[in-house]
């Protein structure tokens, strides 16, 4: 095994593999100039810096969906082939604005995000209705495929290993149309970067869609996810679901017509020096000066998030009023302050949790504010500097989400944070698994719970707040996003050496034809889809 640190280039392979990957949103977004030519912004995601490290020494494409009119337009003035940008490749997908709405509005945001943080209130919703297979068929099954071809299409004539590296809820299918293409010469490997419930959650999803994702997961040679908690529920999941899906005792190994598929936990993790170095910079060091003239005294706490049902921003300002009721020593010496960044505003539920919110905080500034004190402060805005400098500030880093993946801000608020500042944990988010000995950690439900954990956190000795604040940071320190992506791309390397010698007429997965057939060409167009989240 080999030892890298986070900021090392990675590991050496004997074989140097080429390695794709597939998401949503790429790492550039494109703009056209008014000569012609485009100007490329590179995202400021951890798999764009992950990847960008590794580009440097290895062969890596990246497919993605064209989102913005720029990127339309880039893609089609390359005729929708791989190009050369910035050190990797890159083929950007161009397909309908309506397949994008279904793909991307109706099945996989909301339907699937809503399943697997489990926010349904299934006495109202969701309702499947024709729309939804419409959308099933004719959105995510058209673009999954869509993906898996543009894929197949660009891969060279290579003895070299060749990994694929799908990622989340927005392509499922594309192992199951990639085997379908590709046979056993690929390796596939999706990562999840949210969570995977039980199987009770998916009877939500109709059968023939529910066996369409977990069939095409199975015609993956490992699946990777943010917890071994996480990879147990998906091998339960298959088990229950999968009349021909064993797993004879093992909690990460799945079973399924011949093939023998992991499910493993990477927890991904920051950019540590990146963040560190924002963290530093001018515009940050004064906007944590402007910040500190506007906190005073005051202890802060601050949560910092998109505008997102799962994140349980409305419990944490319940639990926040109840505090100021419960612990009224408390009025006038604390200062919550909500950095929130609109997210999916094209989904209806969004636009009502963000009406929601402000309500909220309103009428808890109408019942506790005084001429010299407004208990809740809400900036709604995208603006990394700012959560940073903010995080540098917190006494109490409220993430109490009722499901999360991983939750990347608990990281950053320890490693950047100045006061010794109390992390509150919800034990929902997988960054528990890694950070919750040295939290305080709580039930998302439990109002009473939290208004606990906050009155404990503001009253705790000094010495303790260090203690606790030292360990996350330190353990913080010891991963990282290279780190993270490196662990998945040994673990495929090392099984395509044995692969090699695998029989090749291991056969293609039966899927449930009648999910995955689709009923639309998928043909791209011209017209552009509206940028979302
Ligand atoms: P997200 O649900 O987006 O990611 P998270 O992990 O918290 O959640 O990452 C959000 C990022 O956006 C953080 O870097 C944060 O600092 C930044 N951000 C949030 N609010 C902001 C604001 N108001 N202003 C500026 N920046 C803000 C999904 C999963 C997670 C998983 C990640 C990575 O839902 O569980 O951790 O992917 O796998």
């Amino acid at each position: 095994m080999m030892q890298q640190t986070d900021n090392d280039d990675g590991p050496e392979y004997s074989k140097n593999p080429l390695i794709i990957i597939a998401s949503n949103r790429g790492p550039f977004t494109f703009s056209a100039k008014a000569d012609g030519s485009f100007a490329v912004k590179r995202g400021a995601g951890g798999l764009v810096t992950a990847l960008g490290a590794l580009a440097e020494h290895h062969e890596v494409l990246w497919v993605a969906s064209a989102l913005s009119r720029g990127d339309h337009e880039w893609a089609k003035q390359h005729q929708d082939r791989v190009q050369a940008v910035e050190g990797m490749y890159l083929r950007l997908i161009r397909s309908t604005r309506t397949c994008f709405q279904q793909h991307y509005n109706v099945i996989a945001n909301p339907l699937f995000w809503f399943i697997q943080h489990q926010l349904w209130d299934t006495s109202r919703t969701p309702s499947i209705t024709r729309k939804t297979w419409q959308a099933w068929h004719e959105g995510y099954v058209v673009t999954n495929k869509q993906f898996a071809d543009a894929i197949a299409e660009s891969i060279p004539q290579t003895d070299r290993p060749i990994i694929i590296f799908p990622q989340d809820y927005h392509l499922y299918l594309v192992p199951y149309f990639l085997r379908e293409r590709l046979g056993e010469r690929v390796q596939i490997q999706p990562f999840l970067h949210i969570p995977w419930p039980g199987p009770d959650a998916w009877r939500i999803l109709p059968e023939s869609m529910r066996v369409a994702i977990l069939v095409s997961l199975l015609a993956s040679d490992r699946v990777g996810f943010q917890t071994k908690k996480d990879a147990f529920n998906f091998v339960q999941t298959c088990r229950f679901y999968l009349p021909d899906a064993h797993s004879h005792g093992s909690r990460d190994t799945i079973y399924y017509r011949g093939r023998e598929v992991k499910a493993r936990a990477y927890p991904i993790s920051i950019d540590v020096k990146k963040v560190e170095e924002i963290a530093e910079e001018p515009q940050t060091r004064l906007l944590v000066s402007q910040l500190l003239n506007a906190i005073g005294e005051r202890s802060l706490i601050l949560r910092v998030d998109r505008i997102e049902p799962s994140k349980n921003i409305l419990r944490g300002l319940e639990a926040y009023r109840a505090l100021l009721e419960t612990y009224p020593e408390h009025r006038g010496k604390v200062q919550m302050l909500a950095l929130l960044v609109p997210s999916r505003m094209g989904v209806d539920e969004y636009q009502d949790y963000l009406r929601d919110i402000m309500a909220e905080a309103g009428m808890i500034n109408a019942q506790f504010s005084d001429e010299f004190w407004e208990p809740v402060r809400i900036i709604v805005g995208d603006n990394y500097h700012r959560a940073i400098a903010a995080m540098q500030l917190y006494d109490i880093l409220l993430v109490n989400p009722i499901a999360d993946g991983m939750n990347l801000v608990a990281k950053e608020g320890a490693l950047v944070n100045h006061r010794n500042g109390v992390l509150l944990l919800s034990e929902h988010a997988g960054a528990f698994y890694e950070l919750g000995e040295h939290a305080l950690t709580v039930s998302p439900f439990d109002i009473h719970g939290t208004v606990e954990a906050i009155h404990q956190a503001l009253t705790m000795p000094p010495n303790e707040r260090q203690r606790r604040a030292e360990a996350l940071r330190g353990l913080v320190r010891q991963s990282g996003v290279r780190r993270w992506f490196y662990a998945q791309v040994e673990d495929a390397l090392r099984a395509s050496t044995s692969q090699a010698s695998k029989d090749s007429t291991s056969e293609t997965p039966e899927a449930s034809k009648s999910a995955l057939s689709s009923t639309a060409s998928g043909a791209p167009s011209d017209s552009t889809p509206t940028d979302s989240e």
